[in-house]
């Protein structure tokens, strides 16, 4: 393991921060200290450059300390730097608002402000509720999700979301129940969406037949899974959910915190599938990371209902909204990130360089016999690692550690390895991405 030299932190002060998803013993005995970064690279406090494999944490399309951005935050701390979010407003947020309609399918034009991933999926299953219950069907509640999902660390997004160690300790959480994931024997090393695996989406009528659609207020995916191990909708799947959400009167919703602006080289999931829902939840890349921000849009019908049964024109619509929804700076940086990715033109370029980055992951499949599946779409793509006996998540995490000493950091998560390079990653820089990881695959034998 590499050898920290430079921290000056004490062992009292790396045990008082009790890190997010992180394992906290390891960690502490051999710290991973960033100390700064620019473009595709980051410097840990020894000095060394290393190069982000994943985006943050799938946040930083456009790469670290983007001009633009700096400036735009820079700026707007010292204009306005908080102003209160509920009952009175700020410019910014009007205008972010409209941008994001510009990314987002046509019937999706309202946009909610949170301050992450898991808020905005608390907030679209809390709305999904109350809309059917100002339609007069109240006891539509009940949420359905799917296995390997991921929704975030809120009580919401652990019920919906499909990983079972995300679950495990917590106990009781809102009713949801689960879609198979779509992983399905015989799509392994498919090349963008897999041929086989759409009859997974039959398995709602299924759960339907179970609890009757009176009781279901939505249903909840991501377009691609993410965290799970970037698992690509199988073709025709994502079509049949939204069939049979329509017939049986349920929400759609999308989880595009990862999919939503460019990632998969198109706008959202939505767009790159061919498939609208009726609610999509946003994060992480409306501000490149730079400042905490998540965002639901909503098709204008669910807004309409709430406002034509709103009551007393002073009167709250909907109570509900977080402390930083539409913080001035996080718009003034979502402004900034949204533009730089028009201005640039970064979703064609994704969309153009995707069979390049395709054909890179997929030689993976020749550097080790340890590589059981490679799965891609867009900038992203996550592989699976065969397993050693009784430790599944062992040999991915001993991977990405060498990885991190040869200067690239990936992302290990249960018995995978996924990457998402920068929207403006070289060629060259995916080359050498993929030689360190199937050199490292090899060491493992
Ligand atoms: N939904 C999806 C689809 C996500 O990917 C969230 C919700 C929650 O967002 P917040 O901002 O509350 O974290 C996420 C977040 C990883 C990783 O290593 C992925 C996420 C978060 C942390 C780590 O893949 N996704
Ligand atoms: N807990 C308490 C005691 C609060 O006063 C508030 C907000 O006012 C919250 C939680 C929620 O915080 P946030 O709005 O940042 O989600």
């Amino acid at each position: 393991m590499s050898q920290i030299t430079k921290t000056k932190l004490t062992q009292t002060q790396l045990d008082a921060h009790w890190m997010a998803y992180t394992g906290n013993r390891q960690f502490k005995q051999d710290p991973r200290l960033i100390a700064s970064a620019e473009g595709h690279y980051y410097t840990d406090i020894d000095g060394r450059r290393i190069f982000d494999g994943l985006s943050g944490l799938w946040t930083c399309g456009l790469g670290h300390s983007v001009p633009s951005i700096n400036e735009a935050v820079a700026k707007q701390i010292k204009t306005l730097d908080y102003s209160p979010a509920f009952q009175f407003g700020h410019e910014k947020s009007f205008l972010l608002a409209e941008k994001i309609t510009e990314f987002m399918p046509a019937p999706l034009n309202r946009i909610f402000f949170t301050g992450s991933g898991s808020e905005s999926v608390d907030t679209a299953l809390k709305i999904a509720r109350a809309y059917w219950r100002k339609k007069g069907k109240g006891t539509k509640t009940k949420f359905i999700g799917r296995a390997k999902g991921y929704h975030g660390a809120g009580v919401s997004g652990f019920s919906v979301g499909g990983i079972p160690a995300n679950r495990t300790l917590y106990g009781q959480g809102l009713e949801s129940y689960h879609l198979p994931h779509t992983q399905v024997p015989g799509t392994e090393f498919s090349k963008g969406m897999p041929e086989k695996g759409k009859e997974r989406a039959e398995e709602l009528l299924n759960l339907i037949n179970m609890h009757d659609a009176s009781n279901i207020a939505a249903v909840i995916v991501e377009p691609m899974s993410g965290s799970g191990g970037v698992i690509v909708p199988p073709v025709g799947y994502l079509q049949r959910l939204r069939q049979i959400c329509d017939e049986h009167d349920i929400l759609l919703i999308f989880d595009e915190v990862i999919t939503g602006f460019g990632r998969m080289g198109a706008k959202t999931g939505a767009e790159a599938f061919g498939v609208t829902p009726d609610i999509i939840t946003l994060a992480k890349q409306v501000t490149n990371g730079a400042i905490p921000m998540g965002a639901v849009a909503f098709k204008q019908e669910i807004y309409d209902t709430f406002m034509e049964t709103g009551g007393a024109d002073y009167m709250l619509e909907v109570p509900h909204g977080y402390t930083y929804s539409a913080h001035p700076i996080a718009c003034a940086a979502g402004l900034a990130s949204l533009e730089a990715i028009t201005q640039q033109n970064l979703i064609d370029r994704v969309k153009e360089m995707s069979p390049i980055w395709e054909a890179c992951v997929h030689q993976l499949k020749a550097a080790s016999p340890l590589v059981t599946d490679i799965r891609n779409y867009g900038f992203a793509s996550g592989m699976s690692i065969a397993h050693i006996d009784g430790e599944p998540a062992k040999r991915p995490f001993q991977i990405a550690m060498r990885m991190w000493e040869k200067g690239y950091y990936v992302r290990y998560g249960a018995d995978t390895i996924q990457l998402a390079p920068p929207f403006t990653t070289e060629k060259s820089e995916m080359d050498s991405l993929i030689n360190a990881l199937g050199d490292t695959l090899k060491e493992q034998h």
